[in-house]
């Protein structure tokens, strides 16, 4: 397979200025008419990206062009023109009933029921018709549909509407105009029979916004939720970043056959229905909460992906990183600062620190790729929202939003780099970010270690700081990053020390920054009285590891008395970490383990300690970022352990005290969304599980009441899991009741299939192969795939990495299924490989294999090949 490196990136040699575009919809057969304006850039002929689609006809200035006039190969079609300026016009067929990979226009849906709808992001607009598919081309787009009004009563496309109108035979067209020029991969269009409820809205800078969610009958009244958060998205970026919507309608539609969460469309939004609907009968707090997440996150790309958008595909996260970061902070301001923080924090371990410790480890910009699907990664998104959150630390609340004017303004209308938008940040502050950019370049987690050492007679303490990034793939040589280190100093007694570094007259506040931006620095702090306990990168300054020598005790003072809501539980995850090394290998033993258990224990008993941060407090890093502490990395010795712990700490608090929190929270129960509520839930869940550990058939029978009183889904699929967990011929009636409860709800089928997927041990590669023979399982939905497979293979430890290697050879098997129907799909999947170099030796073999034997295989798509090519190195 071909290889797209950034250092051959040159402009396009033709610009697109405005593209007309005919569609005459069908689900069999799909007929598109397009109208290119290009203007010469270079001297070269005109390129056209088409895949999948069959030219009809091909006019140059409206003469047919006859078959020696161009050259159709290899998805690229060739005309050679003397003209400056021409007019090129294509039409073209497509068959979007056919297409199960969901890329360019397809189905949603039944072909009696359904919809059909675009995904053009990265390279679907190939898929539809002959374009010049690349990011930097923008062009202005008009666009007719055409189609039977009984079968595709509503028709829409991104822009404002310009007519609508009836056809003979039972046909009718709408046509939209977008003033905005846009790339080919914002271009949408939708069409079918769906519902909507719609909102008039006024934008700071007095436009009328009409906002529509369009979905189909039988799951439009819930939409409400993603409404009010689509309201609250647009007002804050006006108060945020000054930025007002700038179409006269927004629409936003919901599917359930979508390869990834949701689609920023100029104008049309593309939801996976996952992300839109919430209803507290069918969705758990967590997925209120994406919802919020996703709609912000999809309309703030109205200005940081569209508007300003990228070059090339390299500078993905240009807008990704950029817009989870305003994401993020949208949900921090509507919801938990320190929450969303702990939040955020965990899934970057969780995902994009493996990532980037195994074999498919890439830069956040990436220097090449032969399959641009496959960098939609943690990496880009996750690690590329801490690095403009260092950016934006670095500046300065007024700082970064001046940077950020400076940037919309220059770039509007534009495709542009990595290097712009820093230089933005740095020309409106004065200032010079580019050593920032190294992040971009460098894959792998910089290890950061700091080691102290106190003089009591001079009352000074000295920290060191060093960094090293370990090689990673392809990239052996690390160079020194940029790191800010925030960070603060506590006495024996919890107190924070005013802090006055060396050299300086007077001492200052009680927090510090401190950039590392060599391999080592040492600062020296004066007037300390005895030797102090640090918080170091609070907030969790920068995207590294800390590796700092912590006694337990030390600990135990940052997690009772840091005021940094992050950083004390990061001080409960570091003392966990302890803690669960003393549980290993059977033992429960150690300062460590005592001091954890003792700490949460007195914090569980504090009335002041807030339920959410306790309810996060009692939960310890997952069995995938334990592996890291586990030198035989073997998942089922993983798991052993943090049971052990957790019943350590279990019985530590008593089953008197669990059983109580456990009353007084039932006692509470609602359905109600508020933050209290949610966080009521979110405890009474850890207590459960806790109680499980040491009152077994107390447990059981709470978990079963639970089940049946569950006023929403939060309560009943936390009660369903704990229940499974317990006793499994328990929980076999509660499943098939809310199997049967749930028929026809897709979504809640999903999370039916995803908590059996999930259920740890041998058994479960035997459940998921029964589940797998369920009425509702297709291979051919991705949401179902991801709930069951991708459930299965990435957060169930010890059920996949089985020792005789039988999950891996069954997972293989499927993904050559999946990778037929969608390739997109199978990629994402086969992720779950990434980390069998790091597993013990006898799985290890297995894994390797089986990956051996896949990659060798020729006939799979690009998008499995890269993926798997990549993982068996
Ligand atoms: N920008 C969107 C990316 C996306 C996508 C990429 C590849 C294939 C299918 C896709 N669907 C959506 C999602 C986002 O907002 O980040
Ligand atoms: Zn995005």
């Amino acid at each position: 397979t071909s290889v797209i490196r950034l250092a051959d990136y040159r402009p396009p040699a033709w610009a697109v200025e405005d593209v007309v575009l005919e569609f005459d919809l069908g689900i069999d057969h799909t007929e598109v008419t397009s109208r290119l304006t290009l203007v010469r850039q270079a001297d070269e002929p005109i390129r056209l990206n088409g895949e999948g689609i069959e030219l009809l006809e091909l006019t140059l200035d409206g003469r047919p062009l006859g078959d020696g006039e161009y050259i159709l190969a290899n998805g690229v079609l060739e005309v050679a023109v003397d003209a400056d300026r021409c007019t090129l016009g294509a039409r073209v067929a497509v068959r979007p009933a056919e297409n199960t990979a969901f890329e360019g226009l397809y189905l949603s849906g039944s072909r009696d029921r359904g919809f059909l709808l675009t995904q053009c992001e990265a390279e679907g607009f190939r898929h539809i018709t002959y374009f010049p598919d690349r990011p930097d081309v923008l062009s202005k787009y008009t666009v007719t549909l055409r189609a039977d009004r009984q079968r595709f009563p509503v028709l829409l496309a991104g822009g404002n509407p310009d007519g609508t109108g009836d056809l003979a035979d039972g046909r009718h067209w709408a046509r939209f105009v977008d003033p905005h020029p846009k790339p080919s991969y914002l271009f949408a269009l939708v069409a079918g029979r769906l519902e909507r409820i719609s909102h008039d809205y006024t934008t700071a800078d007095g436009r009328a916004v009409a906002l529509h969610i369009w979905a189909e009958a039988d799951v439009i009244d819930r939409c409400d939720y993603a409404m009010d958060s689509l309201i609250r998205s647009m007002q804050w970026d006006e108060r945020t970043y000054g930025r007002n919507y700038d179409l006269d309608v927004f629409h936003v539609v919901a599917t359930h056959d979508f390869n990834m969460g949701a689609m920023e469309n100029k104008g049309l939004n593309i939801f996976n229905a996952k992300y839109l609907l919430a209803d507290p009968d069918s969705s758990t707090d967590d997925e209120y909460r994406h919802v919020e997440a996703v709609v912000a996150h999809e309309y703030f790309h109205n200005w940081s992906g569209n508007r300003v958008t990228c070059r090339d595909w390299f500078q993905l996260s240009l807008k990704e990183g950029l817009t989870v970061f305003r994401e993020q902070s949208f949900s921090a301001d509507m919801n938990s600062v320190s929450l969303k923080r702990i939040e955020d924090v965990a899934l970057l371990r969780r995902a994009q620190f493996p990532e980037d410790a195994g074999p498919l480890s890439h830069p956040v910009r990436p220097s090449q790729y032969s399959e641009i699907n496959n960098f939609y990664t943690a990496t880009v998104y996750e690690k590329g929202s801490e690095l403009v959150r260092m950016l934006a630390g670095h500046l300065g609340r007024d700082g970064f939003r001046k940077g950020m004017d400076l940037y919309f303004d220059r770039h509007d209308g534009d495709a542009a780099t990595i290097e712009d938008f820093l230089k933005s940040l740095g020309d409106a502050n004065g200032t010079d970010l580019s050593a920032y950019l190294a992040w971009y370049g460098q894959a792998g987690t910089p290890r950061l270690t700091a080691e102290a050492r106190y003089d009591a007679t001079q009352s000074r303490y000295r920290l060191t700081l060093r960094q090293r990034t370990p090689a990673s793939a392809g990239q052996t040589v690390k160079h020194a990053l940029p790191i800010p280190v925030r960070l603060s100093l506590f006495d024996a007694s919890g107190k924070a020390l005013p802090l006055r570094l060396e050299g300086e007259a007077t001492a200052g506040a009680t927090e510090r920054t401190i950039v590392l931006d060599g391999a080592e620095r040492s600062i020296v702090f004066e007037d300390i009285a005895s030797a102090p306990v640090p918080s170091l990168l609070r907030g969790f300054s920068a995207p590294v590891i800390l590796e700092f020598d912590y006694a337990p005790e030390e600990l135990g003072v940052l997690l009772r008395h840091d005021p940094d809501g992050f950083n004390r539980w990061e001080a409960g995850q570091q003392l966990a970490g302890l803690a669960y090394d003393d549980c290993r290998d059977g033992k429960v033993d150690g300062a460590a383990i005592g001091a954890w258990t003792r700490a949460l224990a007195q914090l569980f008993g504090d009335p002041s300690v807030e339920d959410a941060l306790l309810a996060e407090l009692l939960t310890p890093p997952g069995e995938i970022e334990l592996v890291e502490r586990q030198p035989e990395r073997d998942p089922d010795r993983i798991r052993a352990s943090r049971q052990a712990m957790l019943r350590a700490l279990a019985s530590r608090i008593g089953v008197p005290a669990l059983r109580a929190r456990y009353e007084a929270l039932r006692a509470a129960t609602s359905a109600a969304l508020d933050a209290t509520s949610q966080a009521q839930r979110q405890l009474k869940r850890r207590v459960l599980d806790l109680l499980s550990l040491v009152d077994e058939a107390h447990a059981r029978e709470l978990a079963r009441a639970q089940y049946d009183e569950a006023p929403g889904m939060t309560d009943r699929l936390a009660a369903l899991a704990t229940l499974a967990t317990v006793d499994p011929d328990a929980a076999t009636p509660a499943f098939a009741h809310f199997r049967h409860r749930y028929e026809g709800n897709a979504l809640a089928l999903d999370k039916w299939f995803a908590v059996q997927a999930q259920l740890p041990g041998e058994t479960a590669l035997g459940r998921i192969q029964s589940l797998e023979r369920d009425d509702a399982f297709t291979l051919k939905n991705p949401n179902r795939v991801q709930s069951l497979l991708g459930s299965f293979a990435r957060a169930n430890p010890s059920g996949f990495h089985r020792a005789d290697g039988a999950a891996y050879r069954w997972l293989a098997d499927r993904l050559v299924a999946i990778d037929a129907l969608n390739p997109q799909v199978a990629a994402r999947v086969a992720t779950a490989f990434n980390g069998w170099k790091r597993l013990e030796p006898v799985r290890r073999e297995s894994a390797h294999a089986v990956v051996a034997e896949l990659a060798s295989r020729k006939d799979l798509s690009r998008d499995l090949t890269d993926i798997l090519a990549r993982v068996a190195l």
